[in-house]
């Protein structure tokens, strides 16, 4: 028996990215949703004290493992979902884990030399389940600050947000790697981004289930 596909939407905050990844799991036989950060475990309770308490303070590094050992937490699912023939279609991923740090770092005056390495960013996440599909939604810096009602959270300001953007796309690997693609959201409305990523998946016939065995990222 084959196996169910993992696809994976990352998109700057504002992106549309937890629209479509719900609209997308609903369409796929047996879909299932992951939004990662998956603030309902033990890992995910401390991320979302972090995101949304200014007086949490966690060093950088922690903050990043702590994102990664999130993605852990629910990689054993995952694989076993797939294997039960369930197509798994998760909001934000590892490329969200290094771009918001490397932004952050980028954006700090006394950042380490940790948090502006990619490879040292990467690293924790070796291993984990490599999707079969990444689509990263985009939007041009200038639709970005338009789309209004940024929140109080920890990295929802305009300036990052373009400097998270910059990071996204130097992570992506799309020109190397042919399971990354990157969507130009401007000027779509919703059904127009739905019909891009369902074009994206018949194409590369990511609706029906596959003999392929799961990759991990290397
Ligand atoms: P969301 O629940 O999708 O709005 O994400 C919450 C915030 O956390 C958002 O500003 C993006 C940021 N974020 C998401 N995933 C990661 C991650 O893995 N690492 C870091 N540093 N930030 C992340």
């Amino acid at each position: 028996m084959g196996r169910g596909q993992l696809i994976l939407i990352e998109g700057l905050d504002r992106s549309g990215k937890s629209t479509q990844s719900g609209i997308l799991s609903e369409r796929l036989p047996g879909g299932k949703l992951i939004k990662f950060p998956d603030r309902s475990t033990k890992v995910g309770s401390i991320i979302n004290e972090y995101l949304t308490n200014s007086e949490l303070n966690l060093s950088d590094q922690t903050a990043h493992l702590l994102f990664s050992a999130n993605r852990w937490e629910l990689a054993d699912s995952i694989v076993n979902d797939l294997n039960k023939g369930h197509f798994i279609v998760m909001d934000r991923y590892i490329y969200s884990g290094i771009a918001y740090s490397l932004a952050k770092s980028r954006f700090s005056n006394d950042s380490s030399p940790e948090m502006a390495s990619i490879d040292w960013l990467y690293s924790p996440d070796k291993g984990l389940p490599k999707p079969d599909l990444t689509i990263f939604l985009t939007l041009s810096l200038e639709e970005l600050s338009n789309r209004k009602g940024w929140g109080e959270e920890r990295y929802e300001k305009e300036n990052f947000q373009k400097s998270v953007k910059n990071c996204f796309l130097e992570v992506l690997n799309a020109d190397n790697d042919a399971s990354v693609h990157i969507i130009d959201v401007n000027n779509l409305n919703i059904d127009q981004v739905t019909a891009k990523i369902w074009d994206l998946i018949e194409q590369k016939n990511l609706n029906k289930q596959t003999e392929n065995s799961i990759e991990r990222f290397t």
